[in-house]
Parts: C-alpha cells; structure tokens; sequence
C-alpha cells in the first residue's frame, strides 16, 4: 500500500532481474480510465525500463474490474507469458457495490494465483475517492503500475 513512509514507484533498480527474455501479458478495465491508463502507461514504461521488448508486452482491455478475473484466466492459459498483470481501479461510491467487486476480483485473483502456473500481479486500486486514485496513479504516491511491473519481473525469475 501506497503511506507516506513508501512511494509506489521507489525501488532498488538493481534488485529487478533482466526482462529482456521476458513476456508479458497485461489486463486493463476500461472503467475510470483517465486512472487505468495512467497504470497502464506506468507497467509498460518500467517494464521497458528493464529490458522488455515492445513486442513482448500484449496489453487487452475489459469493460470494467469485475471482468479482470475472467481476462487474466484467459491469458494464463498461454504458455508464452512469463506474467500476468492486471488492472483496474474501483472507487467507492453510494452503495456495497465496492465491497462485492473489490472481493470478487481479490478471490479470484487469488484463486488463480493458487492454480494455474503463471504467476498473476495484482494492479486493483480501491480507492475511496477519485483523488486517492489520482495519487497512486502517477501522483503524489507514485504509479501503482510501475510497482507492479517491478514484482511481475521478480515473479517471472521466481
Ligand atoms: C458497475 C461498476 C461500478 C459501479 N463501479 C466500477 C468501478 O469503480 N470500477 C470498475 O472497474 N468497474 C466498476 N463497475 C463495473 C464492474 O466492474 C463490471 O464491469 C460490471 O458490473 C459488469 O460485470
């Protein structure tokens, strides 16, 4: 999580193993996407950063973060990828609505996680509000994506 003491886009560069050989696949919700893009344009860039061809990154979108489950099962069927990275952004609004959609993708990121052998990263923010998004989107508190990017190449090695 994105609190004073850690910035999401602070990182021991020379930590990060080399992604030149490395594939990846990226889900992205379509739903707030001034936000979604800005995780988007973050993953792509530091996966670039170390090493990863343009070619190697294969970005697909879904309507909206409900709909991230579905789209990285689809992709951990291909063998090809060395990760998967999903994203999204939920922000809360009047009703439980939130809780059911932030949970339904939690679990079933998880329960792929569990399952199948490419290792999913999880880019959901759930936010309370549209200027928290804005924070950890390239904000004040880093880019999620970026964050996420940095553990898809960890997990790749792993
Ligand atoms: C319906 C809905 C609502 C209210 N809010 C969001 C949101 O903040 N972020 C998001 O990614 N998606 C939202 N959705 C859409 C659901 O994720 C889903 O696409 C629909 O319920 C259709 O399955």
């Amino acid at each position: 999580m994105a609190t004073a003491l850690h910035h999401l886009s602070d990182y021991d560069f020379d930590k990060v193993p080399d992604a030149s050989n490395m594939c990846f696949g990226i889900v992205v919700a379509e739903w707030n996407k001034e936000i979604t893009g800005a995780l988007l344009d973050g993953a792509v860039r530091t996966l670039q950063k170390h090493g990863c061809l343009p070619e190697n990154i294969h970005v697909k979108t879904v309507p909206g973060s409900f709909e991230l489950v579905y789209g990285a099962q689809q992709m951990t069927k291909n063998d090809g990828f060395d990760a998967v990275i999903i994203l999204g952004c939920v922000i809360k609004g009047e009703t439980p609505h939130f809780d059911y959609i932030c949970q339904g993708v939690t679990y079933g990121i998880a329960r792929l996680n569990a399952s199948q052998n490419i290792p999913v990263i999880y880019g959901l923010l759930t936010t309370n509000d549209f200027q928290q998004a804005q924070d950890r989107s390239g904000g004040k508190l880093g880019n999620k994506g970026d964050e996420c990017a940095v553990d898809a190449i960890k997990m790749a090695k792993f």
